[in-house]
């Protein structure tokens, strides 16, 4: 542990010592957030000196780094997961009652850095973490952006945005580097000088770095995770100005603000945006000449560059690595074609987090050319080369087709290793995706299945838990999540799962009075909480949900249940802004939650609540606070899921579909502690062989034509019946999702739940089990992983 002589006392007097000479403000005229950035300086002190620790070693021992590479880290608050982390946060809430303060409200005072959309964003967020914890040297690169992911509110039930503004307030974790700044070019001309091809861009930022720190468990590690702002290349034109033409005189500074603005507010669909590529090219190029200067620092052979660096791709976003480090390493550095090539591919990793088509980015050539004119050379020629080097069957796809440049094939040739996120996803990224590719290049695929990091997502957001598993396994679980495994022997035994249910309760209780408070909902904790939380998404189904809750509802009504067991049925996510069907599921869930809530006949017995805006931090209460886990996508579409995991981890059992993790999580529990419906991926496949696939399913279940048959007549929107003609239309006719023919299983496996929740000593030996088998899915696990087969690089630890 770090520094374990630090007292309470040094921490009061650096809190202090910030509040008065950094804030300037004397302790009487503090408001909460001076309180919070004083504490949170305090605490960024502590990092800094294992940070430089850590730098220091890699050089000295001239260590291989990996660099993650990411359009997207969805890092929510640091303040609380660093003093966790640094061993302070007795320390940290002793110091701060000393000051009339509470650190759980100074901990919420803090905004969620939301700059990312969803998994994949957080995904990067617990291998940051995980990297740190296990010392793996490496820097994680992003962009800075000014607005993080939208906000969302609910009007009449239906999703507004507003733009979020995390950086209004002073961001007390990074540190500015303006030395540390690189020229990004776009779009202009090649010029051929001395028979050589020079790109001489039309337009130029400057990415200048910002660093935050990222500390593992026990302190020991540190890492930095660099983030780019755009900047000017020139200052505004002084002689426009004068002559009074304003918004000519900004352009330079328009351009570069435009550019680390906002993050794409999409997470599986593609829309043709030059911006998107400038940002993903912006961020790759900024991130490469980093690297390479680093390694020039010492290096003079740029072909053992291999041996030095590996660099992971997230997604295709930034694919642009594998023709931006060609061009580095041969235009600038004279390096031979196919040299370069070699060299780049060694060095790249490419992770693919999803199988939906048109979530795999391809740019019109037109655009890419445009935008990137040297670059569109040099992937015309690496795609040549390619297909002269493995001679392909006819149906093969290059990089470039059809007038488009396709970086799913791009990111796959010039990676050395590709790798799905669940071993069902790396099967069907094989036989699906990638199959020409794969036979041409066999073993290039692998399996790194996700995971979460226990330290937040257990240690941090459970505590009742956490303090559990302590007393009964013993210390240093965090870091070694297999030993979760030790609870099984305890979990027969009634005193503990009494324990477990209470420390369950009493997260219940919490997130009841907020659910009571903030949206006016009345909710029992003994009810069983059922909840479905991540990115609104058709393959997801949370209309599966909402379509159960109904024939729930109408069931209870109808007496056609016995001895009901109470339910809240939680649901959380946001929409992309332009993904109409995803907004009208919204709109459907708030307006049948308004009759369901508002029903004395069912009362208490079901309750249907959605907060809106949910995020990081809302995840990290509404999870502890769950009993059931939410896995429903249609089977062969969830590339993994990680919230899964972290429901797991957290004692509640999944209701899911053999997708994704979902798959190794039914391993590691069993069917007896895990409610599986629904067709698997191949059945999938074959119902939608048959084009009458959704009618026969509605007419083969009774309870789902009267569901849709409610819907239909205005149940939920008296005011507008007609509203959800369209949806229940798509229903009968195309229900690509398979949302019919899977309602019925769903239906059944929901009434299998209710049986197993009657029954506390059951159900408490299956959420402990759940619990117990959840060591598989530590990010740290993952991360080895990636260290051993991918990264080839050993911990400097
Ligand atoms: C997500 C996948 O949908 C999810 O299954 C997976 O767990 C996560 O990546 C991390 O691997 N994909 C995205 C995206 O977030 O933007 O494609």
């Amino acid at each position: 542990m770090n520094d374990l002589s630090f007292s309470p006392e040094r921490l009061q007097a650096s809190v202090l010592h910030h509040l008065t000479f950094t804030l300037g403000k004397d302790a009487p005229n503090a408001s909460r957030y001076d309180w919070r950035m004083a504490l949170s300086y305090a605490i960024r002190d502590r990092i800094v000196e294992p940070w430089f620790a850590s730098t220091r070693r890699t050089w000295a021992e001239d260590h291989k780094r990996v660099y993650y590479l990411s359009m997207e880290y969805l890092i929510g608050r640091l303040l609380e997961d660093a003093t966790i982390n640094l061993g302070l946060y007795e320390a940290a809430e002793q110091t701060m009652v000393g000051f009339g303060q509470d650190l759980k409200s100074l901990i919420e005072d803090e905004p969620d850095a939301a700059l990312g959309n969803g998994g994949l964003g957080r995904l990067a967020a617990c291998f940051m973490e995980s990297m740190a914890t296990v010392g793996c040297p490496a820097y994680g690169y992003g962009i800075r952006y000014e607005h993080g992911l939208f906000r969302q509110r609910f009007e009449g039930g239906r999703q507004v945005e507003t733009p979020e503004d995390w950086l209004k307030q002073a961001h007390p974790w990074e540190f500015p580097r303006p030395e540390s700044a690189y020229t990004v070019g776009f779009k202009g001309q090649i010029e051929t000088r001395d028979g050589k091809d020079i790109w001489v861009p039309g337009e130029t930022v400057i990415a200048e770095a910002h660093d935050t720190p990222v500390i593992g468990w026990g302190g020991k590690w540190a890492n930095t995770l660099r983030l780019w702002a755009a900047k000017p290349t020139t200052m505004f034109n002084l002689e426009r100005f004068n002559r009074g033409d304003y918004a000519a005189a900004a352009e330079p500074e328009t351009l570069a603000r435009t550019l680390s603005r906002v993050l794409y507010p999409d997470d599986t669909t593609y829309q043709g945006k030059e911006l998107r590529l400038k940002q993903e090219f912006f961020l790759t190029s900024a991130a490469l000449q980093d690297i390479l200067r680093r390694y020039l620092y010492r290096h003079s052979d740029l072909t053992a560059l291999p041996k030095h660096v590996a660099i992971q791709m997230n997604d295709t976003h930034p694919a642009i690595a594998g023709p931006e480090l060609i061009r580095l390493l041969s235009d600038d550095h004279g390096m031979p074609f196919e040299d370069a090539l070699n060299t780049a591919r060694a060095c790249l990793g490419y992770t693919n987090h999803t199988l939906l088509p048109e979530a795999l980015e391809k740019w019109a050539t037109f655009t890419f050319g445009t935008v990137l004119p040297r670059h569109m050379q040099i992937v015309e020629r690496i795609d040549s080369w390619h297909r002269r080097t493995y001679p392909s069957r006819p149906h093969y796809v290059g990089i470039v087709k059809h007038h488009e440049v396709r970086m799913g094939e791009l990111a796959f040739i010039m990676s050395h290793k590709v790798n799905g996120v669940s071993a069902l996803h790396s099967e069907l990224v094989k036989k699906n995706l990638f199959p020409e590719l794969d036979r041409l290049h066999p073993g290039r695929i692998i399996n790194e299945t996700n995971g979460v990091t226990p330290r937040r997502w257990l240690r941090m957001s459970n505590p009742g838990l956490a303090r559990l598993i302590t007393d009964t396994i013993g210390e240093g679980w965090e870091d070694d999540l297999d030993r979760l495994d030790g609870l099984k022997t305890h979990v027969d035994d009634a005193s503990f799962r009494d324990a477990f249910a209470a420390a369950k309760r009493a997260n219940k209780v919490e997130v009841g009075n907020w659910i009571g408070r903030e949206f006016g909902v009345k909710v029992s904790p003994d009810a069983l909480f059922d909840v479905q939380v991540k990115r609104i998404h058709e393959y997801k189904r949370q209309l599966l949900n909402i379509l159960e809750c109904i024939a729930h509802w109408h069931a209870i009504r109808n007496g056609a249940v016995s001895n009901p067991v109470p339910r809240v049925r939680i649901f959380g996510g946001k929409a992309a802004p332009g993904y109409a069907v995803a907004k009208e599921i919204i709109r459907l869930i708030n307006d049948v939650a308004q009759v369901v809530n508002n029903d004395p006949k069912t009362g208490d017995l079901l309750k249907i609540v959605y907060p809106p805006n949910y995020n990081v931090s809302m995840a990290e209460n509404l999870i502890p606070a769950s009993d059931l886990s939410e896995q429903i996508s249609t089977a062969g579409k969830e590339a993994s899921g990680t919230g899964n995991m972290k429901f797991m981890m957290n004692g509640a059992p999944t209701i899911g579909t053999l997708d994704g993790a979902n798959v190794e999580i039914l391993q590691e529990v069993g069917h007896e502690n895990f409610f599986l419906f629904g067709l698997t991926a191949e059945e999938v496949s074959k119902r939608r062989e048959d084009p009458d696939h959704s009618r026969k399913a509605i007419e083969a279940s009774q309870p789902l034509q009267d569901v849709l048959q409610m819907i239909a007549e205005g149940r939920f929107s008296p005011d507008e019946p007609e509203r959800y003609h369209g949806l229940v239309h798509g229903m009968w006719h195309s229900d690509y999702f398979l949302v019919a023919s899977d309602f019925d299983a769903y239906h059944a496996a929901q009434a299998r739940v209710s049986a197993a929740y009657a029954d506390p000593q059951r159900w408490y030996h299956m959420a402990a089990m759940n619990t117990a088998r959840s060591g598989f899915f530590s990010s740290d696990r993952t991360i080895r992983g990636y260290m051993k087969d991918v990264w080839d690089v050993t911990p400097a630890l």
